[in-house]
Parts: structure tokens; C-alpha cells; sequence
């Protein structure tokens, strides 16, 4: 029979029941309710760290409260959902975006006040959730703010790494060190939630073994189990709280007892210990493939824990699996998540026994791929041996997938061998490996890249077969975004609130529509408004000045222009460029008269980043930023015109404070190698102005802020591939083809900096092939880097570039970004709750 629900007496419940504390003094009791239980502590000891976790608890409460609404209202409802699959999600911290997005910081503050403590300083206390190496997990944790803030029905799946990104050191010789983040050492995590009755089982190795009708049965090998933890994403101004949901991996029973009764205590832990290894740390590699087995278990316990639960959730709602694609949408953040399109299909024909072509409709409707960069070395391929073994299952259907494949590129380009050959998901080879992106790539109903021209290369260069065989329509672009909400209200809290005072709107509007900006424009003329809008940026120095002698101990010229490159350390991006441009200012500099120097615009350059623990010619570029940095600072006849800062361990929190600070930002990947970059936006919605190439999303701002606003240099993407060629069968010595340069290298060489023999190596990329054209560059660089020391001698000129830009920058919210996903591809709509 039916029950009644809820048990008991009705209005007793009821009376239980609570709401949101929108008040002072019902948050202040709530914070002291987790002070007194919770945390078991008194008013009498309590320091920033407790009054920080029990004024954490207290938010958390009224996300939980939130969030079970908006997971009811979604099941009631049983709308389309969409899933964003990522290996990475780089969140930050969480305490300040939940108390902005509830509307509950002020309240808050007060609060906080009231029991004798100071927000700013209970705000630090948080670690950072850095479960990602850089752009391509942060993207994923932008677009979970605008989903939930979109009110859209989408959950991201991701791992619930022991360790995120590891801390970085700098030794007193400039050497990157690594340190693990034990960013869960400190015990409970107030933002999340752990579901351990939520798990799933999850195979590896074992036999599969061919059944009639195209099915198979995989057994044997290893199990392990994947349990749920569920990270509460509040939406901005709505009550929608969307999830993402993190698993992490326990063995299937705790230990052998059998071994342990035998008295073998070793071999009964060795189980438990490698089931929980899968999810301990996030590889520390950006733009690489790996090959490495834990990895690729990491990739299929992932997506198979997801699947399973994804295909559970639709079960509920008792459609047929005919109906599975109007239900569900995977999107696939990178090839990482591509096995979920041979596990959907062993589901679909082993579980459910639909036949391999319904399965393979289900599976091409349902899955969506971004493609996030197309240089070679970055593009997965995974050995068959070490599939074979680990998934046999799943090498057998990708075997299916390929062979069905072929035989229609065969039938539409006929005797095309080689033409087969490019397009086969297997690369021919010792070891054969498998082509993720190809399987990625004709598993979906959609292929996109994050920036037009990145999307345009996608079409043109490593899926252009493609192109060719599916048609133009299955290839499109959305172009990347960030959330207003972290990367200007958070970040940037004066500047946030002078444009709703000169909007005279709420940033409740304004924030969710931020083409909004644009009625900023007028204002640049306004000489008050600019006023106010330079003594914002000027404060933002100020804190960043802080920030660095609190931290680095080291004292920041606030009256100079500041200069900033932050990103992963990679060839590509060409930190090197950077610092050479850097030394080469140095060198012109100490060859200037006194009254010469007078003239010149002082200037502060700042770099942060990590390099991956293996990249020794990255980790050699840090170590010539820090040395660099320690002579250049050093030098009384220069240092108030010039100084050079590396700011160690770099993470969102860092970026936080850097961003607004900045008045000029460096984008100067060599042409078409950046996919699309998302610090640009961050840097231009802040007011700051671009110093790039033309490459990426960099292009896209310039169409959106006016090329007069931004610095371009170098050469175009067409020539790249030439000028290599060239540089290949007619190499011109740098002395020839840059003189400055190539003074610049003899003085790093020749020991300016140190021992000169430590960075060979790093010269030798340039003298030699100089793959990422930094010398066919350099001249341009240093032509507009002058251009922006002449800008900057307009102060009011300069000003109103930067107000341009903030107002022009509407359309690279994440907001816009991921309505394009719901709209053209996952065909999704807003569920709001009420
Ligand atoms: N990106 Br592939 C990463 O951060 N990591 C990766 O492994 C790969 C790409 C970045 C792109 O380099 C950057 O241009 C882009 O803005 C970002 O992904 C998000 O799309």
C-alpha cells in the first residue's frame, strides 16, 4: 500500500523544518551552535581556524538545504540533464563564492564582527579545492557556477584526489620543488558531502568472453568500489544549488581475512591499498599524454562509477533506453572521459541486450566531445597492450567501433588507404596505440573547440579527415567563458560595486547579464568616474604590494606599471620570450644616460606559474625568471625603474589578487598553438589591458574591445608552419636574423645570471630549431612593449582603454558560454526552483 509521508505527526515536522538565516542574529546563533557542538569548542579558545569552520558550517547548512530542494525539484520534474565529465575541476575556495552567490556576505560580516572576528582574516583560513593543473579545469568549475546560476539541470563527475596539485617551492637556486597538498588533512571538508550508501562496483582486467549476438561476458580481475561524495554548487541569486559529484576509491572489502589469518598481514592490506590508490593524486601534467596505467584506471574508474550512476538515474524514470539521448547529455571535458562511449555501449549491449546498432545510435546522440588543444604531444593515445589487459572488454569494442567505421570510410573514399589508415582509432606501430580523440570524435553528436580559431584548426588540421567523411555540421566552436561572479564581485569588490553605483542597478542584474557592462562606455569620458575607476586599480596594487611583503617579504613599487604573466610554464606559452624581454629592457636600461632613465616608465613584471615535475626546459625557464629577478632587483641604478617578482605556488586564490592588480597581462603563445586562454578575459573584465599574440580567445577580446585596446605583436598562424619549415632546411643563426636577441642570450650565457652553463639547454631550443619561433618574434615583442610604455604615458588615455575594455567584455561570461552548450547541443532548459 501506499505510505504516508512524512511519519508521525505532520505539523510536528513541519515545525522542525528550517529555513535559510538571512538574519544577523539568527546566523550569529547558528555559528555559535557549531562552535559549542560541532566543533566541540568555547568562546574562551577560539581561534580564525575555528571561527572560520564553524562560520563555514553554518553556510553549509543553508547549501544543503538548497541543494536537496534543487535535487527533489529535478527528480519530481525529470527534465533533460546534462553531464559534464572532467577529470579536473579547479574550484578554489568555496566560503566567499557561496556567501556572494547566497547574497549573505554583508549579513555575514556583520555576524562575524559581532563575535569579535574579521572576515578578511577567517577568509584566508580556507585551502584551495586545486583538483586541477590549470585552464582546462578551471573552465569546468566556471561552467558549474553559471549552470547552477542558469538554473540548468547539469552535474559535473570528476575524482575526489587525496592530493590536488602539489605545492610549489622555489629553492634559494631558483629550482621548482614540489610538496604534496594534503588539501583534506585537516579533516572534515564543510563543502561537501559524503554519500557513502551511494557506490558502485567497478571492474579491471579479467577475461571477456565473446556471447552470440554481438554480447560478451567480462569477468574475473580486480573490483573495486567507487563511493560518492557530492560537492554543493550554489547558483547565484537562486535558490538552484547543482551538484558535482566526486568519487573516490575503496576497496571492495577492507581487507583479505583470509591472508590476515594466515598471519600474512602484508598480502592483506596490498588489496586495499591499490583499490585505494586509483583516486590519491591528480597527475601534475598539463598538455601531455602519459601512458602510465594508473592513469588509465583513474580514466575508466571515473567514467564507469558515472555511467553507472547516470544510467541508474535514468532507469527511475522508466522510459525505454530508446528515450536515453531526450534524457541525457555527457559532454566530455577532453578526450579524458572517452572510454565513457565504449562503456556506454558494453552497458547498452552486455547489461541491457540491445542490439550494436541501437546501442551505437544511443551512444552517438547522447556523448559530446570539446577539444582543448590540437598540439601533437597533448593528444591522448593509449598503448593496446595495456588496454587489452586492463579492459579487455572495451579493446574488443573499440576493435567493433573501428572495424565498422572503416569498412563505411572505405565505402565513401574507395582504395583510400591511406586515407584509412589516418582516420583508423588505431595507430599502426610498437606498441599499436589507440587515437582517443578519433574515438572521442566519432562517438558524438558534436565536436567543438573553445575559440574560433582553435575551432577552425580543429576542422582543418587534426580532424579535417573527419570533416571530410561526417560533413561540415557536426563541427562547431564555443568559445570559452569565465563566471563574473568569482573573476570580478569576489576578486574585485570596489570595482563591483562602483559599476552598480554608476549603473544604479543591483549586481544581481547586472552579474547574470553581463552585456550589461556596455552602458559603461559613456562613462569613460566622465573625468570623475575615471578618477574613481584608476584610485580602484591603484588600491588593488596596494593589497597585491601586501600580499608580496607579507608573504615574500619583499617591497613592491606601487607607482609602477604592473606587468603580469601567470599560466602553467610551457614552451609554448613562452615565459621564455617573457623574461628575455625582460633582460633585454635590463641591458638598454644600463646604457641609458641619468637623464634618460628619467624618461622611462618604471615597470614591475610579474610571473607565476607551475611546470610539470618532468618539463626540465620549463623548470629551466623559472630558474632563469628567479635568477634574473635577484640580479636585476638588486641593481641600485635600475631597480626603481625595473624588477622582476616569480610569486611561488601559484593557485586561484593567487590569481585572485593578482588580476585586478594588473595593468598590462602577457597572452604571447607562439600563432595557433593556445587553444583559447581564459586569464585574458579575467584580465580585461578587471580593467587590465593585453599585451598578445594573435591567438586564441585574444583575438575574439580584440574584436570585442577594439584593436586600438590591445597590444598585438608576431606573426599570424599561416606562417608558423612555414617559417618552421624554413628555420628546418635553412636555418639563419640568431646572430643574423635577431642581433638584439642574440645579445641577450650571450649575456644569460656568459654567466650574467649565474653559471651561464645551466641554461644551455634552454638556449639551445632557440638557437637550434626553435620550434616556438621566439626569435622570429622577438623584434615585434620588444615594438609592443614600447607601444605600451608609450600608452601608459597617457594616463587619461590609458584609463578610459581600460574602462572600454571592462564594458566591452560581456560577451566571455561563462553564462553565455554555457547557454550555447545547452541550447545547440545538449538541448536542455532551465528548471528553476521556485
Ligand atoms: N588546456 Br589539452 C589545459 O589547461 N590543459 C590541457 O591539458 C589542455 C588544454 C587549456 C588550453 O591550453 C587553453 O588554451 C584553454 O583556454 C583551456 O584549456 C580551456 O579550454
Amino acid at each position: 500500500g501506499k505510505e504516508k509521508w512524512p511519519r508521525g505527526d505532520e505539523k510536528t515536522w513541519k515545525e522542525g523544518f528550517r529555513s535559510v538565516n538571512t538574519e544577523v542574529p539568527s546566523i550569529t546563533k547558528s555559528i555559535v551552535n557549531h562552535v559549542q557542538t560541532s566543533l566541540a569548542r568555547q568562546a574562551y579558545n577560539l581561534d580564525d581556524l575555528g571561527a572560520y569552520q564553524a562560520a563555514a558550517l553554518s553556510v553549509r547548512d543553508d547549501l544543503i538545504l538548497n541543494w536537496n530542494e534543487t535535487q527533489m525539484h529535478y527528480t519530481r520534474k525529470a527534465p533533460k540533464r546534462a553531464y559534464y565529465l572532467s577529470l579536473e575541476f579547479l574550484m578554489g575556495r568555496t566560503f566567499d563564492n557561496a556567501l556572494l552567490n547566497l547574497g549573505l556576505k554583508e549579513q555575514y560580516r556583520e555576524g562575524i564582527t559581532k563575535l569579535g572576528f574579521n572576515m578578511e582574516d577567517l577568509l584566508e583560513q580556507e585551502r584551495d579545492a586545486a583538483l586541477g593543473n590549470g585552464g582546462l579545469g578551471r573552465l569546468a568549475a566556471c561552467y558549474l557556477d553559471s549552470s547552477a546560476s542558469q538554473e540548468l539541470p547539469v552535474w559535473g563527475y570528476g575524482l575526489r584526489y587525496q592530493y590536488g596539485i602539489f605545492q610549489q617551492l622555489i629553492s634559494p637556486e631558483g629550482q621548482q620543488l614540489e610538496q604534496p597538498d594534503p588539501w583534506l588533512a585537516g579533516g572534515e571538508n564543510p563543502w561537501e558531502l559524503p554519500r557513502l550508501d551511494v557506490t558502485y562496483e567497478v571492474r579491471f582486467y579479467g577475461t571477456a568472453e565473446r556471447l552470440p549476438e554481438g554480447r560478451a561476458l567480462w569477468q574475473g580481475g580486480q573490483e573495486v568500489l567507487a563511493v560518492a561524495y557530492d560537492v554543493m554548487v550554489p547558483g547565484c541569486y537562486t535558490k538552484n544549488t547543482n551538484n558535482l559529484r566526486l568519487w573516490e576509491s575503496k576497496p571492495k572489502r577492507g581487507f583479505d581475512l583470509n591472508s590476515f589469518n594466515a598471519g600474512d598481514y602484508e598480502h592483506a592490506v596490498e588489496s586495499s591499498n591499490s583499490a585505494a590508490a586509483i583516486t590519491s593524486v591528480l597527475y601534475p601534467n598539463d598538455h601531455t599524454t602519459f601512458g602510465k596505467e594508473l592513469r588509465l584506471k583513474q580514466q575508466y574508474f571515473w567514467t564507469a562509477a558515472s555511467l553507472a550512476d547516470i544510467v541508474r538515474r535514468f532507469k527511475n524514470i522508466g522510459k525505454p533506453f530508446s528515450a536515453f539521448p531526450d534524457y541525457v547529455a555527457i559532454q566530455l571535458n577532453d578526450t579524458h572521459p572517452t572510454l565513457a562511449i565504449p562503456e556506454l555501449m558494453r552497458i547498452l549491449i552486455d547489461e541491457e541486450e540491445i542490439p550494436w546498432g541501437k546501442a551505437w545510435d544511443i551512444v552517438t546522440n547522447t556523448v559530446f566531445y570539446t577539444n582543448h588543444t590540437v598540439l601533437p604531444e597533448a593528444l591522448e593515445k593509449w598503448p593496446v597492450p595495456l588496454m587489452e589487459h586492463l579492459l579487455p572488454r572495451h579493446m574488443q569494442i573499440i576493435y567493433d567501433i573501428n572495424l565498422f567505421f572503416l569498412q563505411a570510410v572505405e565505402k565513401k573514399f574507395p582504395g583510400d588507404r591511406d586515407r584509412l589508415a589516418r582516420m583508423s582509432l588505431i595507430e599502426e606501430g610498437f606498441p599499436k596505440q589507440v587515437r582517443m580523440a578519433h574515438l572521442a570524435c566519432i562517438g558524438s553528436r558534436k565536436v567543438n573547440g573553445v575559440a574560433e580559431l582553435h575551432s577552425e584548426l580543429v576542422r582543418t588540421t587534426i580532424l579535417k579527415d573527419f570533416v571530410e567523411f561526417e560533413g561540415p555540421s557536426k563541427f562547431s566552436n564555443v568559445t570559452n567563458g569565465i563566471t563574473p561572479r568569482r573573476w570580478l564581485d569576489q576578486c574585485n569588490p570596489e570595482l563591483s560595486a562602483l559599476i552598480s553605483k554608476t549603473l544604479k542597478v543591483d549586481k544581481s542584474v547586472w552579474l547574470k547579464d553581463l552585456d550589461k557592462l556596455k552602458e559603461l562606455l559613456p562613462y569613460a569620458e566622465d573625468a570623475g568616474f575615471r578618477k574613481e575607476w584608476a584610485a580602484i586599480k591603484q588600491r588593488n596594487k596596494e593589497r597585491l604590494a601586501h600580499h608580496v611583503q607579507t608573504t615574500l617579504g619583499l617591497t613592491v613599487n606601487t607607482h609602477a606599471m604592473f606587468d603580469v604573466q601567470i599560466k602553467r610554464l610551457h614552451e609554448y606559452k613562452r615565459q621564455t620570450l617573457n623574461i628575455l624581454g625582460v633582460i633585454h629592457r635590463y641591458l638598454t636600461l644600463k646604457q641609458m644616460t641619468a637623464a634618460e632613465r628619467k624618461k622611462v616608465n618604471p615597470r614591475v613584471v610579474f610571473f607565476a606559474g607551475k611546470a610539470a615535475p618532468g618539463y626540465y626546459i620549463a623548470k629551466l625557464t623559472i630558474r632563469l625568471i628567479v635568477n634574473a629577478a635577484r640580479i636585476i632587483n638588486a641593481d641600485p641604478e635600475t631597480r626603481d625603474l625595473l624588477t622582476v617578482y616569480f610569486l611561488p605556488d601559484y593557485s586561484v586564490s593567487l590569481a585572485e589578487v593578482l588580476i585586478p592588480a594588473s595593468d598590462i597581462s602577457q597572452h604571447i603563445s607562439t600563432a595557433g598553438t593556445e587553444a583559447s586562454g581564459t586569464s585574458n578575459m579575467k584580465f580585461c573584465l578587471n580593467g587590465g589591458l593585453l599585451v598578445g599574440t594573435v591567438d586564441g580567445a585574444n583575438i575574439e577580446i580584440a574584436e570585442a574591445v577594439g584593436e586600438n585596446n590591445v597590444f598585438f605583436f608576431g606573426h599570424l598562424t599561416p606562417a608558423v608552419e612555414d617559417l618552421r619549415y624554413q628555420h628546418m632546411y635553412h636555418p639563419v643563426p640568431v646572430e643574423e636574423k635577431c642581433p638584439p636577441l642574440a645579445k641577450v642570450l650571450d649575456c644569460v650565457a656568459s654567466g650574467m645570471f649565474g653559471d651561464g652553463g645551466v641554461y644551455e639547454p634552454l638556449l639551445n631550443t632557440i638557437r637550434q630549431h626553435d620550434y616556438y619561433l621566439i626569435t622570429e618574434d622577438f623584434e615585434s615583442y620588444i615594438g609592443a612593449l614600447a607601444m605600451v610604455d608609450q600608452a601608459y604615458l597617457d594616463k587619461e588615455e590609458w584609463i578610459k582603454k581600460s574602462i572600454r575594455t571592462t564594458a566591452n567584455m560581456g560577451k566571455f561570461s561563462s553564462d553565455r558560454a554555457i547557454l550555447e552548450y545547452a541550447e545547440s547541443f545538449w538541448n536542455i532548459e532551465p528548471v528553476k526552483v521556485a
